[in-house]
């Protein structure tokens, strides 16, 4: 009987030597890169996102961030990505669409009025119908982080009205919808990786450029502009995206704890560009930029205008997408 009981102490004292804590989780240490600067509140987000694995991994599940496009610009990392060469990149989704074009869909002007409704789409059954596509080329999205709303800035003149874009150099992403939108507007559109962006604004290379007030004021640009317009012209998501060459060596439990903590960060990360907005606005008023607000009426006609670009892009963003979302939106705003 003590025999017996002794081995069985034995088998297990072996046992629970044998499982250590976390054993689902291999120490890794993951990399994702960004093309804004670590005072952007992805900073944040991605800082809650580590103390969330902490507490899933013991530990063992570390980001490595990296910043200003130190791991090259959104397309060039995602190509890293999706060759398995690099496991992660908070990347905006316009510069993307030569990898999936459905995700020209969120590019086209004035689709979201809110950010609310950004996130309900986003967030739910759409979004995962874009993240269906996008593992199918090898990228899997882990969360819908927050851009935001964009906004224009130049250096010539006060912009009140789409007409005062006439011959306007502006900077655009690599992406044929706003390409397309600020031609439209009588704008003189050229397409431009972010990294180029603030010496081409500083050399007068381009006049203007279009993006969030938290990036107008996290990238500087305020530095080497004059004026901004707040036109809300689109809201673009920032995808939390995992090479999928990597994320399928990993264990199911590793998978899940990524994929809950991307979520933990997104949150906070909305949370703190929305405290910050108001906050960067100011800072770029401080710096003696002349802000203007689009009337209601203005900001009417500029909507009315560019509606052409959506039948013109429905093709090849794919006519079931386009319809998809103007049907969850319809429902939404019921
Ligand atoms: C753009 C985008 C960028 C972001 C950033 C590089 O204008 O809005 O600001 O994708 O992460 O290129």
């Amino acid at each position: 009987m003590r025999k017996l009981l002794l081995a069985t102490t034995a088998i297990a004292c072996t046992l629970s030597a044998s499982v250590p804590a976390f054993a689902e989780f291999t120490e890794r240490t993951i990399r994702v890169s960004n093309g804004i600067n670590a005072d952007h509140p992805v900073g944040n987000g991605i800082e809650a996102m580590q103390k969330c694995l902490d507490d899933k991994s013991g530990g063992k599940l570390k980001l490595s961030t990296f910043w200003g496009g130190a791991l090259g610009g959104d397309l060039q990392a995602t190509q890293a990505l999706r060759s398995g060469v690099q496991e992660a990149v908070v990347t905006s989704s316009s510069p993307l669409v030569g990898i999936e074009p459905a995700l020209g869909v969120f590019d086209l002007p004035f689709l979201f009025s809110n950010s609310e409704e950004a996130y309900k789409v986003l967030d739910g059954k759409f979004g995962d119908m874009i993240d269906e596509k996008l593992a199918a080329v090898g990228l899997i999205n882990l969360a819908y982080w927050e851009n935001g709303f964009r906004n224009l800035s130049n250096s010539v003149r006060p912009v009140n009205k789409w007409e005062d874009l006439e011959g306007m150099k502006v900077r655009v992403m690599q992406n044929n919808v706003f390409l397309d939108t600020f031609q439209n507007l009588g704008a003189n559109a050229t397409p431009m990786a972010f990294g180029e962006v603030f010496s081409a604004l500083e050399t007068k290379t381009i006049d203007a450029q279009e993006n969030p007030y938290v990036t107008i004021d996290t990238s500087k640009f305020f530095e080497v502009q004059k004026y901004v317009t707040q036109t809300n012209h689109a809201y673009t998501p920032f995808l939390f995206l995992f090479s999928k060459a990597i994320f399928d060596t990993y264990s199911p439990e590793e998978q899940a704890a990524l994929k809950d903590c991307a979520v933990v960060g997104r949150d906070v990360e909305r949370q703190v560009i929305g405290d910050l907005n108001q906050k960067s606005l100011e800072k770029i008023k401080e710096a003696g930029l002349e802000v203007n607000v689009l009337s209601p009426e203005e900001q009417a006609r500029i909507r009315e205008k560019s509606m052409v670009v959506y039948d013109k892009h429905k093709a090849e963003i794919g006519p079931d997408v386009v319809e998809g979302i103007m049907a969850e939106l319809a429902e939404i705003r019921k």
